[in-house]
């Protein structure tokens, strides 16, 4: 026999409700009791059973409608074993941002000042967006929803999302968490258009939002007077001719990076994933950030301490190309062990960038400009280059970092201090 499911009465003063997620398809089989559909009005969530087991044999409504009291929602044929009907009724409603409490049982008192992780759990996953049913089974594996992303609608945290946090925590992989934002239509102020983010942009945002939820992160700021730098620099472009690669600072600040990381050698090192050991690597891999049209890639220039300036230059304009022509392969994103992110050909007076893990420290270049710098008896014209260094505060102190930034100044300043690198 195949019966038709309606919308049952939702409750005092609610007419009306927006379908926010049909959860079963033609074909399923349910139980009685079963979530079918989840609702959504101004103030409440709320799951839709089934009053009887069978199979959903037709859906009459879609996400996004807007359905009222009695409407038809979908068709159901019941199975000879299981034709005693119930009367629906939905689940209790869920205010948004609140969930019914629980009248508190009494407990053995073990000891005054034991924490109680299940109550911290419920009490911050109170206000996330989640069905009953969801809750429900959060609560079971004990997920706090508060550090779920949803990706239902409107940022509704799905069965799905609670077993991909769940894993996650399991594999110890970093769960990119996104405060989810209400939905707001912003054609009511004027004219927009809505473009889809590739790959690369939401690969890119997902690191980032993991880099920025789990390193503690600070940056140094340095100004360096790479006068004399940049007269060498002009000279041995003019010597280099236009057939060859392009020789920019980039190649010297990456020469005079890796000349600190060999340093101290904390800054050229990753932690360990228990926290507990710190690998120092005896080699030096830098990456580079490459502005393309589809977003930003991070190729690899490996050993750059055994190369020199046009060696370096060369490899540069070879992965920015492959990286603007789309053809890196995996091999060149791999192994970096510092990053240095140029935004002098553009312009700007320092950024902050963020530390790229499992590296602990990134190196952001602004634009150099002619300013006036006191000699101590007068102001002279220099060149000076804005620096930032944003590094992992778990292995890099903030004086580790300035003595960094220190030895760079140094080796860019005056040429002499590089003198021992392979420049030429
Ligand atoms: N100060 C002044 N001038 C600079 C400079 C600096 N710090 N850095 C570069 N320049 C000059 C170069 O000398 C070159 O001048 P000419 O055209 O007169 O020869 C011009 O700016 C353009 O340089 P470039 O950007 O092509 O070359 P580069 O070696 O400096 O950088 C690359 C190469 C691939 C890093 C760069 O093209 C790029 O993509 N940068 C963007 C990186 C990025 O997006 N970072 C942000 C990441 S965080 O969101």
């Amino acid at each position: 026999m195949i019966k038709n499911i309606l919308l049952p009465n939702l409750g005092e003063g609610v007419e009306t409700a927006e379908v926010s997620e049909v959860l079963v398809k033609p074909g399923d089989q349910v139980a009685e009791d079963t979530p079918i559909l989840v609702l959504e009005s101004e103030k409440a969530t709320m799951e839709i059973p089934a009053e009887m087991a069978g199979t959903i044999k037709e859906i009459f409504v879609e996400n996004g409608e807007q359905i009222s009291t009695g409407q038809k929602l979908m068709s159901i044929e019941i199975s000879d074993a299981d034709k005693s009907e119930k009367k629906i009724v939905p689940k209790p409603e869920i205010e948004k941002g609140k969930e019914k409490k629980e009248e508190p049982k009494p407990v053995e008192k073990k000891s005054e000042a034991a924490p109680k992780p299940a109550q911290t759990v419920k009490e911050s996953s109170a206000a996330a967006f989640a069905s009953p049913s969801v809750r429900r089974f959060a609560r079971e594996l004990g997920a706090d929803l508060s550090l779920i992303n949803g990706t239902g609608t409107k940022g509704r945290i799905l069965k799905e999302d609670v077993q991909g946090f769940i894993k996650a925590q399991l594999t110890g992989r970093p769960v990119a968490n996104v405060a989810q934002q209400p939905e707001i239509d912003f054609s009511q102020w004027g004219e927009i258009e809505t473009v889809s983010l590739n790959k690369i942009r939401r690969i890119t945002g997902e690191r980032m939002t993991a880099a920025w939820q789990t390193v503690p992160q600070v940056t140094n700021f340095d100004k360096v007077d790479i006068t004399e730098l940049e007269t060498m620099r002009r000279t041995m472009q003019k010597a280099n001719g236009s057939d060859s690669a392009k020789i920019t600072l980039l190649p010297f600040i990456m020469k005079a990076c890796v000349n600190a990381l060999k340093e101290p050698p904390d800054v050229n090192s990753s932690l360990s994933t228990n926290g507990q050991e710190l690998i120092n690597k005896k080699y030096y891999h830098i990456r580079i950030a490459v502005d393309t049209s589809e977003g930003l890639m991070v190729p690899v220039i490996r050993d750059v301490d055994k190369k020199n300036v046009f060696e370096i230059s060369q490899d540069l304009a070879v992965v920015s190309k492959k990286a603007r022509d789309k053809k890196l392969m995996p091999d060149d994103l791999a192994g970096g062990t510092f990053t240095i992110s140029s935004l002098g050909g553009i312009g700007g007076t320092y950024f902050t960038p963020i530390v790229n893990p499992p590296e602990v420290a990134i190196l952001g270049v602004s634009r150099a400009k002619m300013e006036p710098l006191h000699d101590g008896s007068d102001f002279v014209p220099k060149l000076l280059l804005p620096l930032t260094l944003s590094y992992d505060h778990r292995v890099i102190d903030g004086a580790l970092a300035a003595r960094f930034m220190k030895f760079l100044n140094e080796q860019l300043s005056d040429v002499k201090n590089m003198s021992d690198t392979k420049i030429f």
